[in-house]
């Protein structure tokens, strides 16, 4: 249903001329001239996502969608000013009756979460701490981690999913000596990728979807059938028949994304979200769920004058133009050995959690809202680790749907996946397992900082809480159930609780 009676017809992707623009790659952000310390200006922008568009007002950071690339070294810390200069009227339209949006609350305000970044609680971008145009924030970030492949985005209680839609995402890379040491392609052969869907009308402007009934457009979930990359509908990338270092990000509000190569070539596969794997390993294809991202190589060389296409399924979202031959010999190498990672033994957990993801629905079947452990938003804090602590997180998801969950702060490992007989929970809370326990999919097996939790499953994580003591977040990452309360505060603590809170 569209947003607006009055708005333009929907626009067909397929309607399009495909690979006729070059691929943006994001600009890597300049300090203000003090060294480490940044200026970050969100506001409304003006872009052309095709050739063949009319000019889409977005919303960006340093007029740009995606944003500048935020470049940091490990232990090094660094400073950024957030300004909002956003319009004081909201691109998309906003649902009162979501927690956090209420008719009080001013229309457009921001907030911005470095996602995977290890900080202080005051610099993590707490959904409530919003602020409105003309305002700004500094935060600092102490970069106390390994090399990673982050993103900033907005995180605004009640209005995330709609500003995240606007545009309001970036990556944020951390590098260290280690990984400079590896020798993995890099400067122009290093590119990161940020895939998301949109639903477009033929003026060029962007459309989010509506439910209908008047005054709750909220929707369950936002799906669009435009693929954008880095900004772009089907944009194409010249490359030399050489090896490429790509950071796949999925910054869909909804969409899952199963990347392949037209050719049937693999990806080599160096890290995931945290950081690099213990070892490269090569994979065909791969499922990657919002707010997940991926560390590949891909190697043209044998591919000279070829075309190579990324595509999701049925989507194509990438063509690779490869030139014949290189400028120059490719010298990158892709070690063996990456970073080593102990496992995190499960006789090391102080604590094991299990925690229900719970659909509600209305009388005729519409899905009103999830929730984890069955808990709103505004309850009391019912995750309580203790710094220093590991704990076991197992995820029980009773819904229809997998959950992409995200732990802010820390770096975690997935134990395995289970399947669980879901009616008899529902009815008695016992656990009865249906099937084996399945060990993570292959190209998840580095440290992650957000984890599909599947239907019908538990899926068993193990964590370490460290950094910072205070009060940080947690949600699934599917944009529409996280403003709707697929969300929870969590509390690190300093020291254990005086009796016990089970
Ligand atoms: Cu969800």
């Amino acid at each position: 249903m569209a947003g607006n009676a009055h708005a333009s017809p929907p626009l067909h992707p397929e309607s399009l001329r495909k690979f006729v623009d070059p691929l943006p790659i994001p600009a890597i952000a300049t300090h203000t001239g003090k060294p480490h310390h940044y200026r970050i200006e969100m506001s409304e922008l003006t872009v052309k996502a095709h050739r063949d568009l009319p000019p889409t007002r977005l919303w960006g950071f340093n007029s740009s969608s995606p944003g500048p690339v935020i470049e940091a070294r490990s232990g090094e810390s660094v400073a950024i000013e957030w300004m909002n200069r956003l319009p004081a009227k909201h691109l998309l339209p906003i649902d009162h009756n979501i927690h956090g949006a209420e008719g009080d609350k001013p229309e457009v305000r921001s907030i911005v979460h470095v996602h995977g970044a290890k900080v202080p609680p005051q610099s993590d971008g707490y959904p409530e701490d919003w602020y409105v145009p003309g305002k700004s924030v500094t935060y600092h970030y102490p970069n106390q981690q390994e090399s990673a492949t982050l993103w900033y985005h907005d995180h605004t209680m009640g209005i995330n999913r709609l500003n995240i839609y606007a545009g309001l995402f970036g990556f944020y890379l951390i590098r260290d000596a280690h990984e400079d040491s590896l020798n993995l392609p890099k400067g122009r052969y290093e590119i990161p990728l940020a895939i998301c869907d949109r639903s477009f009308r033929s003026d060029g402007s962007i459309d989010y979807p509506v439910s209908g009934m008047r005054g709750s457009p909220w929707v369950p979930e936002a799906f669009g059938e435009a693929m954008m990359v880095n900004g772009k509908l089907f944009p194409y990338l010249e490359v030399e028949p050489r090896k490429y270092r790509f950071r796949i990000l999925n910054a869909a509000n909804g969409r899952f994304f199963h990347l392949s190569l037209s050719n049937g070539q693999k990806f080599i596969q160096i890290g995931t979200e945290q950081g690099l794997l213990p070892a490269p390993d090569a994979v065909e294809d791969f499922v990657i769920a919002p707010g997940e991202r991926i560390d590949v190589v891909i190697d043209f060389a044998g591919y000279a004058n070829e075309r190579v296409v990324l595509k999701s399924d049925a989507f194509e979202l990438l063509q690779f133009r490869v030139a014949a031959k290189p400028v120059s010999i490719d010298t990158s190498a892709i070690a063996a050995v990456l970073r080593p990672m102990a496992r995190i033994p499960e006789s090391a957990a102080v604590k094991t959690r299990r925690i229900p993801l719970i659909e509600l629905k209305s009388p005729n079947g519409d899905s009103m809202t999830m929730l984890i452990g069955g808990l709103h938003w505004s309850m009391p804090v019912t995750e309580n680790p203790v710094i220093d602590t590991v704990e076991i997180w197992e995820l029980l998801n009773t819904t229809e749907d997998s959950h992409p969950i995200h732990l802010h702060l820390v770096r975690f490992q997935i134990l395995d996946r289970r399947p669980f007989d879901e009616p008899l929970f529902y009815r008695t809370r016992r656990i009865r397992f249906t099937g084996p326990a399945l060990p993570p999919d292959p190209y998840e097996a580095g440290w992650k900082d957000t984890i599909r939790a599947h239907s019908k499953m538990i899926t068993r994580i193990i964590v370490r809480f460290e950094g910072y003591i205070g009060r940080y977040v947690w949600h699934c990452h599917i944009l529409e159930h996280e403003d709707n309360e697929m969300m929870r505060p969590y509390d690190v603590l300093g020291t254990a609780p005086e009796s016990a809170n089970a």
